[in-house]
């Protein structure tokens, strides 16, 4: 069975996650997602507007998602990829670069981001 790991916030879900699930998911048979913690966020000056167990429930409907696991650490992925015996690490290209040192433990693939949508646009479209 082939794994594949990817990381993020994930809040208010929209088409540019769902287009990178699917796409990671397409790359082996097993997804699992690290998933942001509210307090890792706010290490990351992110404010999830959905707090982590909302945004755990809503990922673990998406059909292309096999597993949740908390993303606490910057430092945790080495220990998730080796632990979870991941295959394939996936992000957006907007990461692109920042984790080839996982290239010692699995595949690293950068995926190009869905233009024009971000939940950072849909809370700036919505406040008017
Ligand atoms: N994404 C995308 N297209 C968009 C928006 C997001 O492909 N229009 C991708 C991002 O590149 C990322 C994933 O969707 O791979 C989740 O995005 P965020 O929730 O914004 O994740 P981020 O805050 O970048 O956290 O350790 C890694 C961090 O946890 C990543």
């Amino acid at each position: 069975m082939k794994k594949v790991i990817t990381y993020g916030t994930y809040d208010l879900l929209h088409v540019g996650h769902i287009n990178l699930l699917r796409r990671a998911k397409e790359l082996g048979d097993y997804l699992i997602v690290g998933l942001s913690t509210d307090e890792f966020n706010a290490g990351k000056h992110k404010e999830a507007y959905h707090c982590y167990e909302d945004r755990k429930m809503i990922l673990e409907a998406v059909k292309y998602v096999d597993e949740v696991i908390p993303e606490e650490t910057w430092e945790q992925k080495i220990k998730d990829v080796v632990d979870n015996k991941v295959d394939v690490f996936v992000m957006g290209d907007d990461w692109k670069g920042k984790f080839d040192f996982l290239k010692e433990y699995c595949e690293v693939v950068y995926l190009p981001r869905t233009a024009g949508i971000s939940t950072t646009k849909i809370k700036s479209d919505l406040h008017g």
